[in-house]
């Protein structure tokens, strides 16, 4: 165990982004993260965070660098997670955090969800700390729900809960990334950071939208036929389960007051195309996070045929391809 005089420590760690097939939106308990709902998302190996964690006894507070910039403005959320790290460790020593995202933070693409889980990770190892994959997932959720995800690989699970203080409320794998190798072409159809973050997004659709307790109410008949689905690699049933999921959850968003249209033109464009595939017999369906880019998941042998026909789309700026990857690793 590390003490509390220690000058000098570092951990490092990668982890890959999420997004989720049946989604998270909506929190039952702010202050200590537990969301509303469970969710199923799937963890990318081409889509990561690099975190290295450095315990210096000099800083007075944390520092925090991300894709080369110092974030002052970020880094009280960081501290409220390395503080949970360093109480366990019983440890007071500041740090200085350097993290780069190899793809556009912000823009609706999970950079929360591979930033927290790799700072846990990170965090972990500078502070000699030897959690479990459930005690990550709890710690990384109190930094950002979707983060719970990323400690696991390929296909994941995260349980809402019932426990008052947050206890049950983690993930879990259901499937390794290689025992159902899914691919994902993503259609980026603008970057920079989004007007309003999710957060305050699903904040806003829980107070305001009148389909909100519909949404929340539908959630466990969509999370147990998903986990079936799944489990029977049954693509046809979980590629129409996750498209409604999707659209409900943007149903919750469009509907509050002032409203969340998190999509562009060419964000519905590009749904269209993607259902038009399918249609035609490419497995492949799409989801949309908070943000305008369109997350299309096909089978493996038709990521050709799905990233050509997006790339066709007018307004799509950039495509990005990955297969599932595996959870959050230290280096
Ligand atoms: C998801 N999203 O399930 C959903 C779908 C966005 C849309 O998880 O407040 O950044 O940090 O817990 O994790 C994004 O929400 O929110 C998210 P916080 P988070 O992937």
């Amino acid at each position: 165990m590390a003490t509390s005089d220690q000058r000098s420590a570092l951990g490092r760690a990668r982890a890959g982004a999420n997004f989720a097939l049946i989604k998270y939106w909506g929190k039952a308990d702010a202050l200590l993260n537990v969301p509303a709902v469970g969710s199923i998302s799937i963890t990318l190996d081409a889509l990561y965070t690099d975190t290295q964690v450095e315990l210096d006894s000099t800083l007075a507070r944390d520092e925090l660098w991300l894709d080369g910039k110092r974030r002052d403005e970020d880094v009280a959320k960081i501290s409220a997670c390395l503080d949970l790290l360093r109480a366990r460790a019983r440890v007071t020593t500041r740090a200085r955090v350097t993290t780069a995202n190899n793809f556009p933070t912000g823009a609706g693409l999970a950079s929360s969800a591979s930033g927290y889980a790799a700072l846990v990770r990170a965090a972990e190892a500078a502070l000699e700390l030897d959690l479990t994959p459930r005690e990550r997932s709890i710690v990384a959720r109190q930094g950002s729900g979707s983060a719970a995800r990323s400690i696991f690989g390929g296909f994941v699970e995260m349980h809402a809960g019932v426990a008052p203080d947050g206890s049950d409320s983690f993930a879990e794998p259901l499937l390794e990334a290689n025992e159902w190798p899914l691919e994902v072409v993503i259609a980026v159809t603008a970057k920079g950071e989004k007007e309003v973050g999710s957060r305050s997004g699903m904040m806003r659709s829980a107070t305001s939208s009148p389909y909100y307790a519909a949404w929340v109410a539908g959630q466990p008949a969509d999370l147990a036929a998903a986990r079936t689905a799944i489990r029977a690699r049954d693509f046809a049933a979980l590629a129409e389960l996750a498209e409604h999921n999707c659209l409900k959850m943007h149903a919750a968003a469009l509907s509050a007051r002032p409203p969340l249209v998190y999509w562009n033109g060419a964000t519905v464009e590009c749904l269209h195309t993607v259902q038009r595939l399918r249609a035609q017999g490419c497995p492949v369906f799409f989801t949309i996070d908070a943000g305008p880019q369109v997350k299309a998941v096909c089978a493996p042998g038709a990521r050709s045929q799905v990233a050509a026909a997006l790339r066709a789309v007018p307004g799509v700026q950039e495509l990005l391809t990955s297969a599932l990857g595996p959870g959050a690793e230290s280096k």
